[in-house]
């Protein structure tokens, strides 16, 4: 099997952006006026409560302060994003944390340690995972009233301890936990230290069924999800084929860029469609067409190797990830967990217990995600697409019933001007914004900023009247709006 890694894949997909390459705008310079209808007779897929999702590094367990049912801080922005998110632990540090059942709170890390994502530089220190942490872990999804993915040690540890461990962690969560992982990224073993070179997906599924199978020995019925790989959609269908009637679900990640050091890593790239993300929901689609089973995007964000500051970091990660998330769930995706921690470049929430926590960005994408609300997606047409390339358009009727639209016009050098056919009075506008597209902070969603307990709600909530049965939205480059259509 011929092998490519994920930085190839990314330089090739760069390459096909050169051509198209515009320089960043700072201002509207024309004005695309389009025409969205919506179908609401024509269903699509289904966003279940569920969808939303963040990805920690399992080294945060070394503190068992920080997740915890004390850090009410941060259970208030992790409920701000939906009622039943998942949680999912794991990450490179996931290979290099131990389950250390008689230790009492823990040796290994300082009491207030705070973990950022990982960046795959060098091999993170060794860190002891105690039943302290887990007890804590369960109290702090309980609290937020998420559910959790928890990422075993099979890259560096014994099955003994990945079963004695399940069985713990199952023991705490019970139905808390969707599902166990039993590795990082299996298909970057090959090169990142874990395992020899030819380190392929015979080996791989060999050892997986080998921790599987010990770990249901010693708590039957637990759930499982795999292959949580990186980049390597071959191994997806094979994996889907041989494991279908063990896991419960899919698993694949997603990074949009990287590595941060390449100058071509940029806002403009992020906002453009991405290759590589379609050849991913290709291969998602196909291990799911083939088994039945749900997929999930269990690890994502916009640039690997923790991010890229001035892109990561910016208000063109709000667009680009509730985008992303919307793209996900129109191909068929259950659900997202954008990785983070710590005060990483791309963290959605930043911060720690002792010193609060902030929404960065990305945090004000996942809200309009939230407060657009689980439901069923309905097909809407853009038209003519041309005249703005990079405008995208979502609608779903709401799990309440009603219709509702999001827009993202990630153009930066025009201005849109959107005539949206309704079957209702007025739509009710919600705006994503930031002053500028490299906006680190200042980002506003109708109008108010997310408060630093994690409070929101909205200042200003335009009302536009239809007209004929349409409603026109004017939406600035590099903006984006939540449109709920009502009577
Ligand atoms: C993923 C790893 C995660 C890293 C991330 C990154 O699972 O631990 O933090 O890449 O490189 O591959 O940012």
């Amino acid at each position: 099997m011929m092998t490519i890694d994920r930085r190839t894949f990314i330089r090739l997909s760069t390459a096909a952006y050169a051509a198209l390459h515009v320089p960043l705008a700072s201002a509207d310079r024309q004005t695309a006026s389009l025409r969205l209808t919506l179908r609401p007779d024509r269903l699509g897929n289904k966003i279940g409560a569920d969808f939303t999702g963040l990805s920690y590094e399992s080294a945060q367990l070394g503190n068992p302060n920080f997740f915890s049912g004390d850090n009410a801080g941060l259970i208030a922005f992790v409920k701000r994003l939906g009622n039943s998110g998942v949680l999912r632990i794991g990450g490179n540090t996931s290979e290099y944390c131990y389950w250390r059942p008689s230790a009492e709170g823990n040796a290994s890390t300082a009491a207030n340690q705070i973990v950022g994502p990982d960046a795959g530089h060098k091999v993170p220190p060794a860190v002891n995972i105690t039943p302290q942490a887990i007890r804590n872990l369960h109290d702090f999804v309980d609290a937020a009233g998420w559910k959790l993915i928890y990422g075993l040690n099979m890259g560096t540890g014994s099955v003994e301890d990945a079963a004695a461990e399940a069985a713990y962690v199952m023991d705490v969560a019970g139905p808390k936990l969707i599902a166990f992982q039993l590795c990082n990224e299996p298909d970057l073993f090959y090169g990142n230290g874990i395992r020899q070179s030819d380190y392929e997906f015979p080996q791989f599924s060999a050892e997986w069924q080998r921790f599987y199978e010990a770990i249901r020995a010693r708590v039957p019925n637990v759930p499982f999800a795999g292959p949580d790989t990186a980049f390597n959609t071959s191994w997806l269908v094979p994996f889907a084929q041989k494991f279908k009637n063990e896991v419960k679900f899919l698993s694949q990640h997603y990074y949009a860029e990287g590595p941060p050091t390449d100058p071509s890593m940029t806002i403009e790239r992020l906002l453009r469609p991405n290759p590589r993300l379609q050849e991913e929901f290709d291969g998602m689609k196909k291990m799911a067409q083939e088994t039945g089973l749900p997929f999930r995007l269990a690890e994502t964000n916009s640039c690997y190797s923790a991010g890229k500051p001035g892109v990561s970091d910016t208000f063109a990660s709000a667009l680009w990830g509730a985008d992303l998330m919307y793209q996900l769930a129109s191909q068929g995706g259950a659900g997202i967990n954008f990785h983070g921690g710590g005060y990483g470049w791309y963290t959605p929430i930043a911060g720690a217990p002792e010193h609060g926590f902030l929404a960065r960005p990305l945090y004000y994408g996942m809200l309009l995600f939230a407060e657009a609300g689980a439901g069923q997606l309905i097909e809407v047409q853009l038209d003519p697409p041309d005249d703005a390339p990079l405008l995208t358009a979502y609608a779903l009727r709401s799990d309440g019933g009603s219709i509702k639209a999001v827009i993202f016009n990630k153009n930066l050098d025009r201005r849109v001007q959107l005539g949206v056919n309704a079957q209702a009075e007025y739509a009710s506008v919600l705006r994503l914004h930031a002053p500028r597209i490299d906006d680190t902070t200042d980002v506003t969603l109708g109008g108010a900023p997310v408060g630093a307990n994690g409070s929101w709600s909205a200042a200003l909530i335009e009302k536009l009247p239809a007209q004929n049965g349409v409603v026109t939205l004017e939406l600035p480059s590099a903006s984006a709006a939540l449109l709920a259509f009502e009577s």
